[in-house]
């Protein structure tokens, strides 16, 4: 029996591979992506279920759009009255315009309303003399559904959207309710448009719209788990009020953060090549991660499989999976690279987000000795199935040249490169700082922290610190502080911070509350706490730190299957009823 084809629009803007793996484990569809005008024109007569998917930029998507001829095409595709999704991007081209191109560029205009920046000085948070980290990431819930001018009853969906479950949403523009777009809405509602609403801090905005044969959603459902896959097969299926079937329930006593999004965990997984060549999931010890035996050995660390040991945290619960090839300053083939057979592995069955870092930087193929510039490394990881790439070394690099250049911007980093082109959200800066002890804030440039308790005093008295920035895994020492590298990644175009901390790494005593908290209280993007955890309160202790913590990443407790994902979430459930992802279907 022929399948019924699926049509994608593939403006090569990020990570398609994971949408269509996303329908092939739902089932029953072939897949053919649109990349232009002859291509649409090609197969027009057949389409009946077109996704129009977009990471990035919203300047460069339209513009995308443009120069390979297919704003006609899919307008008149839309007029024709068949079936339209649109995820993220794709969503944000069907509005007006956006900020994030001084409104300079229009949309498909199909509803008038604009996207405007999220707020860091949202309201909520002045008050508490904090800043809100933009981009949004992570997992966000919908706070209304309304059905033209009605409330949507409990019993359905919009096409699987509904109030329980949790989404990922991963952006920085959106639109927001505010009195203009408010106004256009209202319009819309009487005549038949339907919306879900998020909240994000104070601001309220659409996450998905529905009119007559389309649909759009801002959060990624590829990417949304359970939850996220059912939203994409009702729509195939063309089951707009599908049953509200999740038994998932809300626990109305858990506390909302600000940002209204779940504590979100990450499972990291460092990878290398074992002393037999296998590529294997390791963990260090300070970033040492090779055993003392006592025969004199010292193999490399093997904790498993890294796909496997993958699936098995994406099936335990884990908002997001993070790879880190830790031995990448080893040269190998660009098409060879090692983590994009499992990054094309994993993504097939995981549909959380997926992070990839070590050798994201311009590279010498050493084969035909050709320069492939970071974006385009960053390219084939995307296109195998990550939805970030994590950036060590050439960070520091990076943020070295440009201290030295006055803080000039060359625009030809790979940081800058990669965000220009895949957008900020798709690029995080992995930090491998260790504590240095100084004894005067005058003997050194960095910003330093003066250290209160004294039973923490350095070895020789010192009451202050910094923490000093390392490349190459901790093998290579900076004279440069880890928040000037951050906020020099910030202003350069990165979204969100790895932190880790040599000192706290593998020791199982808890996150470096001091170096999250400096950094945390210094940049506008998201962090994450890395290094330390050791149990499910270490994490309950970072994300009741007062400065915000984004989310929090574990390696060795769950490696060593101390904890399963969901033990840490249930333990910050029950414990201090913070909010989690915790699906049961
Ligand atoms: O420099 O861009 O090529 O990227 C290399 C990447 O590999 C960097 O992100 C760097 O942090 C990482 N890396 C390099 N060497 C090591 C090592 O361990 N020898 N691992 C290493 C860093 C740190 C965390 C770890 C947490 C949590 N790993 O990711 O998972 O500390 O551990 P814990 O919960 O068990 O304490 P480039």
């Amino acid at each position: 029996m022929s399948m019924e084809t699926v049509y994608i629009i593939d403006v090569e803007s990020g990570n398609l591979q994971s949408l269509s793996n996303a329908i092939k484990y739902i089932g029953g569809y072939d897949i053919k992506f649109i990349q232009n005008e002859e291509e649409f024109k090609q197969y027009d007569s057949q389409i009946e279920k077109l996704i129009f998917p977009g990471v990035g930029n919203f300047g460069h998507f339209v513009k995308e759009l443009r120069d390979r001829n297919l704003v006609e095409p899919i307008n008149n595709y839309i007029k024709s009255g068949r079936s339209l999704m649109g995820i993220c991007v794709g969503l944000q081209s069907l509005f007006k315009s956006s900020e994030e191109n001084q409104f300079q560029v229009n949309g498909l205009d199909l509803l008038s309303v604009n996207l405007n920046k999220f707020q860091v000085n949202d309201p909520i948070f002045k008050s508490k003399s904090l800043k809100k980290s933009v981009p949004q990431i992570g997992w966000n819930h919908i706070s209304q559904i309304k059905i033209g001018d009605k409330i949507l009853e409990k019993s359905k969906t919009l096409y699987g959207v509904n109030l329980v479950n949790k989404f990922y949403f991963v952006h920085s523009y959106a639109a927001v309710l505010d009195e203009a777009n408010k106004k256009v809405i209202d319009e819309a509602s009487v005549n038949g448009w339907d919306f879900a609403y998020t909240t994000y801090g104070s601001e309220t905005f659409i996450a998905a719209v529905a009119y007559k044969n389309f649909f759009a959603t801002q959060f990624h459902p590829e990417k949304s788990g359970i939850a996220g896959l059912k939203v994409i097969r009702n729509f195939l299926q063309g089951d707009k009020f599908a049953p509200n079937e999740t038994t998932t329930t809300i626990n109305e006593a858990s506390e909302k953060t600000l940002t209204g999004l779940s504590r979100r965990i990450i499972a990291c997984l460092d990878v290398r090549s074992n002393d037999d060549g296998d590529l294997v999931v390791t963990k260090g010890d300070q970033y040492n991660v090779r055993e003392s035996n006592s025969d004199g050995s010292n193999k490399v660390r093997n904790l498993g499989k890294p796909v496997e040991l993958a699936t098995k945290y994406y099936r335990q619960g884990a908002d997001e999976v993070t790879f880190l090839n830790i031995t990448s300053f080893r040269n190998s083939p660009i098409k060879d690279l090692p983590m994009l057979k499992v990054l094309t592995k994993a993504a097939e069955t995981i549909f959380v987000p997926l992070t990839v870092g070590g050798g994201i930087k311009d590279l010498i193929d050493p084969i035909s000795g050709e320069l492939v510039p970071a974006v385009k490394v960053a390219d084939l990881y995307f296109r195998s199935g990550a939805d970030k790439v994590s950036i060590g070394t050439d960070a520091v690099t990076i943020a070295e040249q440009y201290y030295a250049n006055n803080k000039q911007k060359t625009g030809k980093s790979s940081i800058e490169t990669i965000s220009a082109t895949f957008g900020v959200q798709a690029v995080v800066i992995s930090v491998d700082p260790k504590r240095k002890y100084i004894s005067s804030p005058k003997d050194t440039n960095m910003k330093v922290i003066e250290i209160t308790d004294s039973t923490k005093y350095g070895p020789n008295g010192e009451k202050y610190c910094y923490y000093q920035v390392t490349s190459q895994g901790g093998r290579k020492v900076h004279e440069l502080g880890a928040l000037e590298l951050c906020q020099a990644c910030e202003d350069l175009g990165a979204g969100e911070i790895l932190l880790n901390s040599i000192d706290h790494d593998g020791s199982n005593k808890g996150y470096n509350l001091e170096l999250l908290q400096q950094i945390k209280s210094n940049v506008s993007i998201p962090v994450i706490a890395s290094s330390g955890a050791g149990n499910p309160d270490h994490f309950k202790e970072v994300f009741e730190m007062d400065c915000g913590i984004d989310a929090a990443l574990g390696a060795g407790l769950f490696h060593r299957g101390e904890y399963e994902v969901n033990d840490v979430k249930q333990y910050l459930l029950d414990n201090a009823h913070m909010d989690v992802r915790l699906e049961t279907d």
